[in-house]
């Protein structure tokens, strides 16, 4: 099936981030395909993946750490949304939080948190609830459960009884 999403790591050492992102993806039946290309490393590998993956994928999602420029780089390639991932390699990941949300007007990333990794997952399929393939997917009704499932849970781990206004899910 043609992949929604187009996962770029800028190291295979970024890749059990990477699996994280995937895992949900996967329990969300969403498609996607993943390539390791570095802007700064390997920038002509990177514009290649880039142009294969624009004939598919309907948003990317791109992990960096350290001098995080491949999300930006990403973007500069297509107009496709980015969502861009910062990994804790260095300074608690804060070089990399920065050189993602700090993109120049008319080039945006949607920086995601620190290592958030399941978010850019969850952002991307909520993006994606809106298109065709979204709506045939049911994303929106995925996405509603999934977010129910995690607060049925957090409650049943109380030490007391919700309180009868806390409406049942
Ligand atoms: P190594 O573990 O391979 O030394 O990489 C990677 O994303 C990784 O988190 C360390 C970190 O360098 C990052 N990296 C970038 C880019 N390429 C690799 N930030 C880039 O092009 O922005």
């Amino acid at each position: 099936m043609k992949p929604l999403v187009g996962i770029i790591v800028g190291s295979k050492s970024d890749l059990p981030h990477a699996a994280k992102c995937t895992e949900v993806l996967d329990s969300l039946e969403v498609p996607h395909t993943l390539a390791v290309a570095s802007a700064h490393r390997s920038p002509e590998v990177l514009e290649k993946v880039i142009k294969e993956m624009d004939q598919q994928v309907e948003i990317y999602i791109a992990f960096a750490g350290m001098a995080a420029h491949l999300p930006g780089t990403v973007a500069s390639k297509t107009v496709k949304p980015v969502i861009g991932v910062p990994i804790s390699v260095s300074l608690s990941g804060l070089d990399a939080l920065l050189s993602i949300v700090q993109m120049p007007p008319g080039v945006p990333v949607g920086a995601m948190a620190i290592d958030g990794a399941k978010n850019a997952a969850i952002f991307a399929a909520g993006i994606l609830a809106a298109t065709e393939r979204g709506k045939k997917l049911k994303l929106g009704d995925k996405l509603t459960q999934m977010r129910a499932k995690r607060a049925a849970e957090d409650y049943a781990a109380s030490e007391d009884e919700p309180s009868p206004e806390v409406p049942k899910i």
